[in-house]
C-alpha cells in the first residue's frame, strides 16, 4: 500500500469520503487520491516523494507557480503581525484599489473568502438592487455551492430549474433557470418572455467547470445587451478566468463590461479568498450603506490580501500573459498534433493560461458536446499520465492549468509521455 493511499484509508474514518472537496475523491477516473506534501514552481511531490508536473496548480490559483518566493515572504511578514482584526486593513483598501484600476467595470468591490461567497452575494446583491428574484445560470457552469445555483435545467429550456443536490429546497431552485451555454437563440427567446422578471444572469465567460468551454462572442455580444435592454444585473463569474486568461480577466479578452464581476483564486495567492464588486450604483446597496446583507468574519484577511497583492504585482510584469498564453498553447497544439498523427479523435485549446483536453474530434461549445466526450478514454490517460508523473485535474470534466514556472522541459516532457500513451491507443 503507499502512503497515499494508507492516508486516504485513515482519512475516510473521520472525513466524509476521505476529502474536503468531492472532485479530490477520484470518483469520476477511479483509483484513490494522491495526497500532496510539498510542492515548488511547476511541480507538486506526493506523500510518497514522488514528482509531478502539476497542470491543477491547486484549481487555479498558482499562477506563478507553487511556493513563490516574494509570495511566501510577504505571507510570513504579515503573519508575523497578526493573523486576523476582524476589523478594517490598509491591505484591504490597497487590494480593493488595485482591483478597481485593473479593471474598468469595477467602481467598487467587496472581499470575501471564497468564491462561492462571492457568487452567492452577488445574486443576492443583484435581487436587492432590482427587486427581481428569477435568476439564469448556464448548464455546465459552476458557481459554487450556494442553494440557488446548485440546479440543473427543467422539463424545458424556459422552465424552472431542479435542484441538482439533495437538500436544496425546490422553492429555491424554481428561481433559477439554466439555459445552453452559447445558445444566442434561446437567451433571446428566455428575455422575450420573461425580461422584466430577472435579477441576473451569471455566467463562467470561458466556463473551466465542464473543462474548458470557449465563449462565442456573438453570444456574450447578446448577454450584455439583453442584460441592459431589460434592466438585469450581468455578473461575469471571473473566479477562475479572473487575471488567470488575462491581465484585464475574461471581460478584457472578450471586451465585454459586466455589471458585477466574481472573483477568487489568483486573488487570493494561493489563500482562500473571493470578491466580487463593479457598478457603484448596485455595490452601494450593499450594508452598511444600503439594505442588502453580507458581512464576514475573516473577510479581508490581513494574510490573504498580502499573498494576493503580491502575486497581482507581479502579473503586471509585461509580457506575463504571453508566456503563459504561449506555455498552454504549446502543450494543447502538441497534443493534438500526436494524436492527428496518430489517429485518435482529441482535441485541446486554450485560453491564456487555462486548457481544456478533449477525447472529441473538435473541442466542444456547450456541456451537451462536452457530455460527448470519451470520458474511459480520458481515465486511462489520467491514469497513464499519473505513472509518467504528470499530474492533470482528476476528471474528464475539468479545465487545467499552467503557471509562468512551466517552461519547454515540462510541456516537453509531457508530450513525450503523451506520445508513448497515444503509441499505444
Ligand atoms: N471547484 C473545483 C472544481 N472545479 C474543486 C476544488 C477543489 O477540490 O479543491
Amino acid at each position: 500500500m503507499t502512503n497515499s493511499q494508507n492516508l486516504f484509508e485513515k482519512s475516510r474514518i473521520h472525513i466524509p469520503g476521505g476529502v474536503n472537496s468531492p472532485v479530490r475523491a477520484f470518483g469520476s477516473v477511479g483509483g484513490t487520491p494522491i495526497f500532496f506534501k510539498r510542492a515548488k514552481g511547476a511541480y507538486v511531490w506526493d506523500a510518497d516523494d514522488k514528482s509531478y508536473i502539476d497542470y491543477v496548480g491547486s484549481w487555479g490559483p498558482m499562477i506563478l507557480g507553487h511556493a513563490h518566493p516574494e509570495v511566501i515572504r510577504v505571507v510570513k511578514e504579515t503573519a508575523e503581525l497578526g493573523l486576523s482584526f476582524g476589523a478594517p486593513t490598509e491591505l484591504e483598501l490597497e487590494m480593493a484599489d488595485l482591483l478597481c484600476s485593473l479593471l474598468p467595470s469595477m467602481d467598487q468591490v467587496r472581499l470575501v473568502s471564497s468564491g462561492t461567497e462571492a457568487t452567492m452575494s452577488a445574486i443576492r446583491l443583484a435581487r436587492g438592487y432590482t427587486g427581481r428574484s428569477a435568476i439564469v445560470k448556464f448548464e455546465g457552469c459552476y458557481h459554487g455551492h450556494a442553494d440557488s445555483l446548485l440546479v440543473k435545467a427543467g422539463s424545458g429550456a424556459l422552465t424552472f430549474g431542479n435542484p441538482s443536490s439533495a437538500g436544496v429546497p425546490p422553492e429555491t431552485a424554481q428561481h433559477t433557470l439554466v439555459l445552453d451555454y452559447n445558445n444566442k437563440g434561446q437567451l433571446e427567446e428566455l428575455f422575450a418572455k420573461m425580461g422584466d422578471q430577472i435579477a441576473a444572469v451569471i455566467i463562467e465567460p470561458v466556463a473551466g467547470n465542464m473543462n474548458l468551454v470557449a465563449p462565442e462572442k456573438p453570444f456574450l455580444d447578446a448577454l450584455r445587451n439583453l442584460c441592459t435592454k431589460h434592466g438585469a444585473v450581468l455578473i461575469f463569474d471571473e473566479v477562475m478566468t479572473g487575471f488567470r486568461v488575462g491581465a484585464t480577466c475574461a471581460q478584457g479578452l472578450f471586451g465585454i463590461k459586466p455589471d458585477l464581476t466574481t472573483l477568487g483564486k489568483v486573488i487570493g495567492g494561493g489563500m482562500p479568498v473571493g470578491a466580487f464588486g463593479g457598478r457603484g450604483d448596485i455595490m452601494q446597496q450593499l450594508a452598511p450603506l444600503g439594505p442588502v446583507y453580507q458581512a464576514g468574519t475573516l473577510s479581508g484577511n490581513p494574510v490573504a490580501m498580502a499573498a494576493g497583492l503580491a502575486t497581482l504585482k507581479l502579473l503586471q510584469i509585461p509580457g506575463f500573459f504571453e508566456k503563459l498564453s504561449d506555455t498552454a498553447k504549446a502543450l494543447t497544439v502538441g497534443l493534438s498534433d500526436i494524436a492527428r498523427e496518430k489517429g485518435i479523435p482529441f482535441s485541446a485549446q486554450s485560453v491564456g493560461g487555462m486548457f481544456g483536453l478533449y477525447f472529441r474530434d473538435a473541442p466542444p461549445r456547450s456541456y451537451a458536446e462536452v457530455m460527448q466526450c470519451d470520458k474511459a478514454a480520458f481515465n486511462h490517460f489520467f491514469h497513464f499520465m499519473v505513472e509518467e508523473g504528470v499530474y492533470l485535474a482528476p476528471s474528464a470534466f475539468e479545465a487545467g492549468f499552467v503557471s509562468i514556472m512551466h517552461g519547454k522541459d515540462e510541456i516537453d516532457r509531457t508530450l513525450e509521455s503523451a506520445k508513448k500513451f497515444f503509441s499505444k491507443a
